[in-house]
């Protein structure tokens, strides 16, 4: 559309032609005002133009035609929920949503939620503390367990009573330790497990298979941890099989008896905790015997603790 203008005199003679430049504010559907520095489209050599609109915080379009949804960039952080104010509710302010309290274990700084350092407060774990990503966890030193019901203490391993310690003789607990004893008539060797035989009574006791302690001249057969008294023989020893008893299982899961001692493991799924004997659920990265296998589901599935990887449907 041109809008010219042209002139005629009472003569009949004729003025050049005017072109009226027409510039159309437009109405920016009553979300905003048109902008009288800021072209949007233009047309005839320029001489129809259409202004840009303002639109209101709230609205976007050339013609402030859609109202934002201001949680569609993610502005909140992970794990806080975003919700996008109404057009009413956001007037003229910048900020078109509102994010929810920060989720546990982080905490809003200058509106992002941080991480908390929980290690920090030295009484949260009994002994030692791993901050993780929003959370920690507490382990325990070596010779300690940490308790299954509060995730905190440290409980020390009865090394003696789960038979996981290497005394040949006897074995004494101690706080995250155990220490090995020999029967009167036998020393303690250098490697503080095994014991050997005084001279003075070497000679009476060959005929004692493993241990022979003498009282009054009396000489009498006994056996190191792991073996019992032969029932038809009491100068031998024969290994306990301490998987025998299923009632009295010294495993949490799967017991294999062997010389002298007993060998726990566990099924695929969980991996053998540091007692030796029970058995942990593998952690959410991990599956399979022992937890040896790496779960890598790249976001698309779950790992299950014995099979890996369960994908997502058309995973
Ligand atoms: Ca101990
Ligand atoms: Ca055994």
């Amino acid at each position: 559309i041109y809008l010219n203008v042209q002139a005629e005199d009472s003569t009949g003679v004729y003025s050049s032609v005017l072109t009226i430049d027409i510039i159309v504010c437009p109405l920016c559907n009553y979300n905003g005002v048109c902008n009288t520095d800021s072209v949007a489209s233009s047309f005839l050599e320029g001489h129809f133009q259409i202004l840009e609109c303002d639109c209101l915080p709230a609205y976007s379009g050339v013609y402030c035609e859609f109202e934002v949804d201001a949680c569609e960039t993610f502005p909140c952080s992970v794990g806080q929920t975003c919700t996008d104010l109404t057009a009413d509710q956001q007037g003229n302010n910048t900020i078109g949503y509102i994010c929810g309290p920060c989720p546990t274990g982080s905490t809003d700084v200058n509106g992002t939620c941080e991480d908390i350092n929980e290690c920090l407060d030295s009484t949260i774990c009994d002994q030692n503390c791993i901050d993780t990503y929003r959370s920690y966890r507490c382990s325990c030193r070596p010779g300690f367990r940490l308790d299954s019901e509060n995730k905190r203490t440290c409980n020390d391993i009865d090394e003696c009573a789960v038979g996981t310690s290497n005394c040949e003789q006897i074995c004494i607990n101690s706080p995250g330790n155990y220490t090995c004893a020999c029967r009167n008539g036998y020393t303690l060797n250098n490697d503080y497990a095994t014991c050997t035989i005084d001279p003075i009574n070497s000679g009476i006791c060959q005929q004692c298979e493993q241990v022979c302690t003498v009282s009054n001249g009396q000489v009498n057969c006994e056996c190191n941890l792991g073996y019992k008294i032969d029932d038809t023989d009491a100068t031998k020893c024969v290994d306990i099989d301490e998987c025998r008893d299923k009632s009295n299982q010294p495993c949490s899961q799967i017991c294999t008896n062997t010389e002298g001692k007993y060998e726990c493991s566990c099924n695929a799924g969980y991996k053998l905790d540091i007692d030796l004997v029970s058995c942990v659920e593998c952690d959410i990265y991990h599956y399979g015997d022992n937890c040896s296998s790496t779960c890598n589901c790249h976001g698309r599935g779950n790992c299950d603790s014995v099979v890996g990887c369960v994908c997502d449907e058309h995973w």
